[in-house]
């Protein structure tokens, strides 16, 4: 009943001016850079994500709170959660319930097209926003990586190929992440990092996303330059994901 309450508060059009005076907004933000580069850390970005375009249901019964409590404890040095409900079944209710029980950097994972879902970010809790490049022009990046660095978010920009990545090089973003996946097709190639990571310039946090389903890739990864490791359907396919990244991280 209360999660009825929460997803109905959630969907309600409340004005930019009403979040601006949310709890949660006025609170100072984890940095994504700090954690990631956490000597006591591992360096993934950890998903909750109950299920995907691609996969359909990957997981139905996990709860939130429980799995990114897992998620921190292995040592995660970041938790992303899907917000998108048409094809993730994610909703804000869980960035709030992740932000309840985490105290490392909280992603909210979403298509920004604009400054409303921004701020929405930091009123339910999130640190970090994605900005998509393949969704975004080059002058939409800059403003909402700018107005999210005036909130005090941390950006995470995606990018695909090196066209993505050229147009969208601002000093308000802290990350770049390579989606080893084509929104497009789907189809993972961990090539994709490997062909970026040396065209990323090393004032930014470099971040290799999806796909990523072995320890020893982590390796290889981090031996050409990466720092940051997303990874969701490895952990969220199995009936206990906090288990998951434990032995994943061992
Ligand atoms: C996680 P994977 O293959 O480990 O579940 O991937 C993450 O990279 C993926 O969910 C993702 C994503 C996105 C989802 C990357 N970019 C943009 C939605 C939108």
């Amino acid at each position: 009943e209360r999660k009825k309450i929460e997803v109905a508060e959630a969907k309600k059009q409340v004005s930019l001016e009403e979040l601006e005076q949310y709890p949660l907004f006025s609170r100072t933000c984890y940095s994504l850079r700090d954690s990631i580069l956490h000597p006591e850390r591992t360096g993934i970005i950890a998903e909750f994500k109950r299920a995907s375009p691609s996969k359909g249901l990957i997981n139905g019964t996990s709860g939130v709170a429980e799995v990114v409590r897992g998620y921190q404890d292995a040592g995660a040095s970041a938790v992303s959660v899907l917000t998108d409900s048409d094809f993730f079944q994610g909703s804000l209710v869980d960035i709030r319930a992740a932000r309840e029980v985490l105290t490392i950097p909280l992603l909210r994972k979403e298509f920004i097209v604009d400054k409303y879902q921004i701020a929405e970010a930091k009123a339910y809790g999130a640190d970090i926003i994605l900005l998509i490049a393949a969704c975004l022009n080059s002058k939409e990046t800059e403003t909402l990586a700018d107005y999210a660095k005036s909130l005090g978010l941390n950006v995470l920009l995606e990018v695909h190929n090196e066209e993505e990545l050229q147009r969208s090089l601002f000093d308000s973003i802290d990350a770049i992440g390579v989606n080893n996946r084509n929104l497009k097709d789907f189809v993972v190639d961990l090539n994709h990092s490997y062909g970026l990571v040396d065209k990323i310039p090393d004032t930014f946090i470099k971040v290799s996303e999806s796909g990523i389903s072995d320890p020893s890739t982590i390796n290889t990864l981090r031996k050409t330059g990466f720092q940051g490791f997303l990874i969701g359907e490895n952990f969220m396919k199995t009936e206990d994901p906090s288990k998951a990244i434990k032995d994943f991280v061992k």
